[in-house]
């Protein structure tokens, strides 16, 4: 094959080659790194077909779905423009102000994010969201933006899809030039559960702003507004659009609840306000902000702040599509919802349910009818190859007022409990999950904060203990370390402090600091750590492969080393990826533009006594052999 490269290259053809052809001519070896992709590639088709994916039960079922077909649209027909252009044109502030002077209530579609984060364990993967891009910047380009990155996605792409989450970002911008797209960033904890060094937060929002993000939604898992200042900042030199947000906890309408009233949040916004925030966020992340009380809340601080208001919750308990209208009802500006098929329980409320429940009147967004349906029909049928991650709960919960537990916790925290042989006692551990709030003085509960109390639920339920347990002074205990960290203000302060009571059990004498945590982290060496992420790759790495290592130095080294064992399988078709090919189906692979494979698993063999199995393929009609250990 090589000899038939050099024969066929054009300056061979015309005679003008030297003795140093193949030395100066780089592309005579293209065809042996596509051959070397094409085996490695058979060789993660080898090991699912043998191993299965781990922590996926192959079916039949599954291993014989196909991948839907992305909606259709005119292909020949200019991709119009939209809100990106519009913040092109104005900047952050003029954009913010363009914003508050809308009449349509604008919308935000979070499929590509918190929607699947919350009912999927965040396991879409970046392939079956390229296959509708063009669809979604063609049907949907009335749309605010699209939340498609940050929160758990970043880690979740490395860790368990083994796909680059920066790639993920500039594909997806790639192809979708006309709709802003949104990212959830934890304040100082970034895309990640701890405190990072102010220049990783600062490095990592300019590559992101660089790699097509252009709202920043920054919150801080405590509200507390230090922690989120270098990040705030980071976003305005960017020249991002920085949307503060308010982390909605408790009830304002409640008399008994008076720590996070009315007058908190709007003190809260005004200072993010202050601090240099284009828009202000209404983060419910645990679908706490009841209808009346959104109406409320949307109302003072329309009174009181100048910036737009975007509204985002989980629909929980199954009324915030009323919030959101309630909401809109008093000028809210911006909400979220998901594509009807990703949406509700978990997740955000419907789009179509928004939309619909608007058109015709005042706040009609003009988001298209059949587009919405479209879309929805496409996620609908991604859906279902996903379906072994589906675990949240089937019906509103009834009890979420008093859990006040994030709508991506659900499914997260039910895994983490039966891991640990806690699923019969689940209820047992919700129950400790809110009196653990109650312990720790009633905070806000978000990823990280969020993680803490969970863990210190299972702490509890896992050894029998009761809350007033913790407090007794002849018991000697050892607290989960996220626990610790916690009360040392690793994580930051929340509002009024932590009970001295339980901080002086958890802590026993080790230090505490009241400052921002970031302060006292020593910058982060970049260049040392690039020379490590290269080593990992084995070819140079780039900035963001060097921030995805800083962020997640443990995460990082296994995907480099999937990526050389096998390629970047984020190109494989879902059901191969999960649930390994399908003895005789043909399936294609396009391993760059215009370049398919096609791969045709014929036979397994029996074990060798090596303990290795011979996979039989037929790779473009050619015979081929993938040995791989048999580890089941
Ligand atoms: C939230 O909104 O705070 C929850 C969403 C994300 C959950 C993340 S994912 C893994 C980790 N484990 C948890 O219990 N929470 C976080
Ligand atoms: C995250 O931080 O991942 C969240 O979705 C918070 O709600
Ligand atoms: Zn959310």
């Amino acid at each position: 094959p090589f000899l038939l490269n050099v024969i066929t290259h054009p300056t061979f053809l015309d005679g003008r080659c030297t003795t140093r052809f193949i030395d100066q001519t780089p592309e005579l070896f293209q065809f042996a790194q596509r051959q070397d992709r094409a085996t490695k590639l058979l060789t993660y088709a080898a090991e699912v077909t043998v191993n299965g994916f781990p922590g996926v039960k192959r079916t039949e079922e599954l291993a014989g779905l196909r991948e839907p077909e992305p909606p259709s649209y005119d292909h020949v027909a200019k991709v119009a423009d939209g809100s990106r252009q519009r913040f092109k044109e104005l900047g952050a502030e003029g954009f913010a102000r363009w914003v508050r002077e809308q009449a349509p209530l604008l919308v935000t579609d979070t499929t590509f994010r918190d929607a699947h984060q919350s009912l999927l364990a965040t396991r879409l993967r970046t392939r079956d969201m390229l296959r509708v891009a063009d669809a979604y910047a063609h049907l949907a380009p009335g749309l605010f933006s699209l939340e498609m990155w940050g929160g758990a996605t970043f880690d979740t792409a490395m860790r368990f899809l083994k796909e680059d989450p920066w790639d993920r970002l500039s594909q997806l911008r790639e192809r979708i030039p006309n709709i802003l797209f949104q990212m959830l960033i934890r304040g100082s904890n970034a895309v990640g559960y701890t405190s990072y060094p102010d220049n990783v937060v600062e490095a990592f929002v300019r590559e992101a702003a660089a790699a097509g993000i252009d709202v920043f939604r920054v919150f801080d898992s405590l509200n507390w507004v230090p922690n989120m200042e270098r990040t705030i900042e980071a976003v305005r030199e960017s020249g991002a659009i920085c949307e503060a947000a308010i982390c909605y906890t408790g009830d304002i309408l409640n008399p008994a609840r008076p720590k996070y009233n009315l007058r908190y949040y709007v003190d809260m916004a005004k200072e993010l306000e202050k601090r240099g925030a284009n828009i202000i966020a209404i983060k419910d992340m645990a679908g706490l902000c009841k209808p009346h009380a959104a109406e409320k809340l949307v109302e003072a601080l329309r009174g009181e702040v100048g910036l737009p208001i975007h509204f985002h919750t989980h629909d929980i308990g199954g009324a915030q599509a009323a919030s959101v209208l309630k909401g809109a009802a008093v000028g809210l500006d911006v909400a979220d919802g998901a594509m009807a098929s990703m949406s509700g329980l978990t997740s955000q409320p419907s789009l179509s349910a928004i939309v619909e429940s608007l058109r015709f009147t005042e706040r009609d967004t003009g988001v298209d009818h059949e587009a919405l349906i479209a879309l929805s029909r496409y996620w609908e049928a991604v859906r279902d190859l996903y379906a072994p991650f589906e675990s949240g709960p089937r019906a509103p919960a009834a009890d979420l007022y008093d859990l006040e537990m994030p709508g991506g916790q659900y499914t997260n925290l039910f895994q983490q409990a039966r891991s640990l042989g806690l699923a019969p006692r689940w209820q047992e551990v919700c129950k400790a999950y809110s009196e653990v709030n109650r312990l720790f003085g009633d905070i806000v509960k978000v990823t990280p904060s969020s993680k803490v109390v969970g863990d210190m639920a299972l702490f509890l339920v896992a050894n029998n203990l009761t809350t007033e347990d913790t407090l007794d002074p002849s018991r000697e205990l050892a607290f989960p370390d996220s626990v610790v960290e916690l009360f040392q203000g690793r994580l930051g302060q929340p509002p009024g402090g932590f009970p001295a009571e339980i901080a002086e059990r958890v802590l026993k004498g080790r230090e505490a600091t009241t400052d921002r945590p970031g302060a006292g982290l020593p910058p982060a060496d970049l260049a040392a750590a690039g020379e490590k992420a290269s080593a990992l790759l084995g070819r140079p790495a780039t900035d963001r492969d060097t921030l995805s290592y800083v962020l997640y130095p443990r995460v990082f080294p296994d995907l480099a080393a999937h990526e050389r064992m096998y390629s970047d399988t984020s190109i494989l078709p879902t059901p191969l990826f999960f649930y390994g090919p399908e003895p005789g189906q043909e399936i294609k692979v396009e391993i760059e533009e215009g370049k398919t494979l096609i791969v045709k698993l014929l036979a397994v063999g029996e074990p060798h006594t090596d303990g290795k199995r011979t996979v039989f393929f037929e790779l473009n009609g050619q015979p081929r052999e993938v040995e791989v250990v048999d580890r089941s």
